[in-house]
């Protein structure tokens, strides 16, 4: 396989190729080359990549472009499915890959150029380091697949591979395929992954908070796709599945940034009688009708990104959408509406102190949270904090990046304290009696599940672990 120079970093939008002529050339090329797309499973030791894990929406989507020119096999390493060590079947092996999984996806690409097949990497990891990335591949495919895949796949067809695919602009989500989930439930061991089907309605998050990769991916773009659209691949797995209470979780980076949209696709979702989950940022959710609509459309957990009770933090981070004078009536909000709430809280910044951990401990237990998640303050590759905290960063064993390792000193308070409080609070927060207040009343189903497996992972920790 022949690659291209010099680079072009922007790829042109279709390369005058159209849907139907690209299929006209994949038949011409007569024989369909074989792709083996790859989800990696982490080397960490924590819960990550463990117990039921999602249906993998990036490389679903991966797969069902190529599958319509190609034939494709999908594997997925988390659910158990093997890796071959033998690539000789396949022409194109593409791997998604984000900063904990990136050595499994570089070790499987080396393989696989060993054995002079063409290497796709791709996904969050690949794009925020390319140069890094490209010494283990053919190609880079610079964020979403959908806005270059007409030139990557006229390139695959020819031979003649260029080292980075990158869009000049994205595509309209409108103009984007449904995603096709045959491929990932071909699987014998596809009852692993969690009976939640990923949806996407919307792309990028304007808020800009300086540890997360999608502001620099995405930039300040914000992206939907039209509400019926969303609507109509509900009503799709519905009729798949022969029942009308399915269960779905949004992989969006914010759902709720344009509130105008969101409470337009709230409204469609509660005459279908779905169950949902998402990711949303605490823009505007202190709004009670926002709540009530989110209940009434069937919401049962909003995972949502408190952070930190520490005002300072949240203005070191950018997280301009997060008012603390808003944290409780958020809460309470959903609360009443019978939303239950994933709580992510980081450690680890400058300004935590021992009081950061008192706080958020009494916001927790006051407000009932009822899944809290917490987490070390990781500086992602290719971010503004990234570049900020370089020079201060303990190692760059990319492992280690799943935001359970201990990454810098802060300046407030030691090292060995602050771990000390992360698995205090832990421990604390799960405790039989602790669950017990915070669960009290709420519906049995699988947040007291969440809560007791917590338990017992909880018991275990010690502050070594995280180092
Ligand atoms: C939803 C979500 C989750 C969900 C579902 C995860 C899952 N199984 O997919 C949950 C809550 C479980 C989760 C967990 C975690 N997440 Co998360 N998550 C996201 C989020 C918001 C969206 C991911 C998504 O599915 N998007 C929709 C799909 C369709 O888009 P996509 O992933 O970008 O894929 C497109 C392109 O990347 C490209 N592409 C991807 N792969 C490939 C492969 C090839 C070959 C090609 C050609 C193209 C290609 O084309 C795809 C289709 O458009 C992202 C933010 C983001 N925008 O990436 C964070 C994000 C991926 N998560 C992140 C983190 C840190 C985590 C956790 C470690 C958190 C934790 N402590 O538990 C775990 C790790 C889980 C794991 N094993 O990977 C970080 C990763 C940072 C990094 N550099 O690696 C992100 C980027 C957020 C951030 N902080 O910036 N996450
Ligand atoms: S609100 Fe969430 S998705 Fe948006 S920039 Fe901040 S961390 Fe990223």
């Amino acid at each position: 396989m022949q690659i291209d120079q010099p680079e072009t970093n922007f790829s042109s939008e279709s390369n005058g190729y159209s849907e139907k002529s690209l299929k006209q050339l994949a038949a011409e090329k007569k024989s369909r080359k074989k792709w083996l797309l790859i989800q990696p499973v982490s080397n960490t030791c924590m819960m990550v990549d463990s117990g039921s894990v999602s249906m993998p929406l990036n490389l679903i989507m991966v797969a069902t472009l190529a599958g319509e020119l190609f034939d494709v096999i999908f594997i997925d390493e988390r659910i158990g499915d093997q890796i071959p060590e033998d690539f000789s079947e396949f022409d194109v092996v593409a791997v998604t890959s984000r900063t904990l999984n990136a050595s499994k996806a570089y070790a499987i690409g080396d393989a696989a150029l060993s054995q002079g097949k063409t290497v796709i990497l791709g996904g969050v990891h690949p794009t925020m380091v390319h140069d890094e990335a490209r010494e283990h591949c053919t190609s880079i495919v610079y964020g979403e697949i959908e806005s270059v895949w007409t030139e990557l796949a006229v390139d695959i067809l020819s031979g003649k591979m260029k080292p980075v695919y990158r869009a000049r602009a994205f595509k309209p989500m409108a103009s984007m395929t449904h995603p096709d989930f045959s491929h990932a439930l071909k699987s014998r061991k596809a009852k692993k992954y969690s009976s939640r089907i990923p949806i996407l309605a919307t792309k990028g998050c304007p808020v800009g908070c300086n540890f997360c990769t999608t502001p620099t991916i995405y930039g300040k773009n914000y992206r939907y796709r039209e509400v019926d659209l969303v609507l109509n691949e509900m009503r799709y797995h519905q009729e798949r599945l022969g029942k009308e209470k399915i269960f779905l979780s949004f992989m969006d980076d914010n759902i709720s940034f344009r509130p105008k949209y969101f409470m337009e696709l709230l409204e469609g979702m509660a005459k279908l009688g779905v169950r949902w989950n998402a990711n949303i940022s605490m823009n505007f959710l202190h709004k009670p009708e926002i709540a009530e609509l989110a209940g009434k459309s069937g919401c049962d957990l909003m995972s949502i990104g408190f952070e930190s009770l520490n005002p300072e933090i949240l203005k070191t981070v950018h997280k301009g959408s997060n008012k603390l004078g808003n944290y409780e009536t958020v809460v309470s909000n959903l609360h009443k509406n019978g939303v239950a709430i994933q709580g992510y809280f980081m450690f680890g910044f400058d300004n935590d102190s021992d009081e950061s951990f008192q706080m958020t401990y009494d916001f927790i237990m006051n407000n009932k949270i009822e899944f809290p998640v917490f987490s070390l303050v990781t500086p992602f590759p290719g971010t503004p904090y990234f570049d900020e905290m370089k020079p201060r960063l303990r190692h760059f064993n990319w492992d280690k990046y799943d935001t359970y390792h201990y990454m810098f000193e802060p300046t407030k308070i030691s090292g060995e304290k602050l771990l000390e409080n992360f698995v205090k609070l832990q421990k604390e927060v799960y405790k039989k009696r602790a669950i017990m207040r915070r669960m009290k009343g709420k519906p049995f189903n699988w947040v007291w599940l969440a809560n007791y497996m917590m338990h017992r992972f909880t018991k275990k920790l010690s502050p070594e672990i995280y180092l």
